[in-house]
């Protein structure tokens, strides 16, 4: 579907979500080819019905820049599979123990802890043997493909995600000055989202001035994504968003609220969703759905 053809940003969301779906069911390794139970977990997490917002960036950067997203649905699921990977770990007891995700039962609830840590390294191991098949992209283009696996290689690893999560576990307890919670959450949450359009971008094509904006882009909706979390998390519905509120506090977690108030928290989130907006100025129609899911980032209720 092209920009052109979005009458709302919801219609697009779901769309976009059924062709990952059914991409996702389609790239995850066959029931056969290993243990039932690490299919039966590895499944039970990526279709728990999360709202798929990395592979959709990932698609929304590459129509931005001239491609097609549907080109790219590997590289696409390979991001979802990472962040659902990072999920099961975050809610393993010896994480944020938590019980429920998305209304359902965590992983570890259901299948045991030893399998739930299994199922986040199978999610993440097979995303990288899914980015780095050909035969699962239309981009024949291995420079492009390498560039994009070690991009998100790093967004995750030590210097992105797993490093915004030890810095988040050894801030518990602890106050801490505004710029390290940022960092903490540019790190943990902001990487992986900055990635996914950052990839989308390069594999379509995108100039290295495109890719710069995305980047910035990604970053800014990345921060603003986080603090819309935090805020969620002491205002959000738990109906709605499928957990318990108030869990940061508990949990003596430093966040955004906690450190500048309500308001002022919802003041950044304005700035940074503005920014976001500011550096697809460059960019054209094709660039409209990239800047309603800056606005949907900071008006979601889930
Ligand atoms: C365990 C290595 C490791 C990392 C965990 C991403 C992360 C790092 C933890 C998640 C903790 C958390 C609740 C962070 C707040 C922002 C966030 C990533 C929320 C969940 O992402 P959504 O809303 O999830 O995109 P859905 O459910 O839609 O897939």
């Amino acid at each position: 579907m092209q920009s052109e053809n979005v009458t709302t940003l919801e219609t697009y969301l779901a769309e976009r979500k059924a062709l990952i779906d059914g991409a996702l069911e389609e790239f995850l390794p066959g029931a056969g080819d290993g243990p039932e139970i690490i299919h039966q977990a590895l499944r039970y997490s990526l279709f728990a019905g999360g709202k798929r917002l990395r592979p959709i960036l990932c698609m929304a950067a590459a129509e931005a820049t001239g491609g097609r997203g549907e080109d790219f649905l590997s590289c696409a699921c390979a991001l979802e599979m990472i962040h659902t990977y990072s999920l099961i770990h975050d809610d393993l007891p010896s994480m944020d123990n938590d019980d429920y995700r998305r209304g359902m039962a965590t992983s570890h609830r259901v299948f045991g802890e030893g399998i739930a840590i299994l199922a986040g390294d199978a999610l993440l191991t097979e995303a990288f043997h899914l980015l780095s098949r050909a035969e699962s992209t239309r981009d024949d283009n291995t420079e492009k493909r390498f560039r994009v696996i070690n991009l998100i290689a790093r967004a995750a690893g030590a210097a992105g995600m797993v490093g915004g999560q030890v810095m988040d576990l050894q801030g518990e307890g602890k106050t801490a000055a505004l710029e390290t919670i940022e960092d903490t959450h540019r790190r943990k949450t902001g990487a992986m989202l900055t990635v996914s359009v950052v990839s989308g971008a390069i594999l379509a094509g995108a100039t290295a001035a495109q890719i710069a904006a995305l980047s910035s882009y990604g970053q800014d909706i990345g921060l603003a994504f986080q603090i819309a979390d935090d805020i969620l998390n002491v205002t959000g519905d738990s109906a709605l968003m499928g957990k318990g509120t108030g869990s940061d506090i508990s949990k003596g977690k430093t966040t955004f609220p906690a450190m500048l108030g309500m308001e002022a928290s919802r003041r950044r989130l304005t700035e940074l969703v503005g920014g976001a907006a500011s550096h697809l100025a460059g960019f054209d129609h094709r660039a409209e759905p990239l800047r309603q899911i800056a606005g949907y980032i900071m008006e979601r209720n889930r």
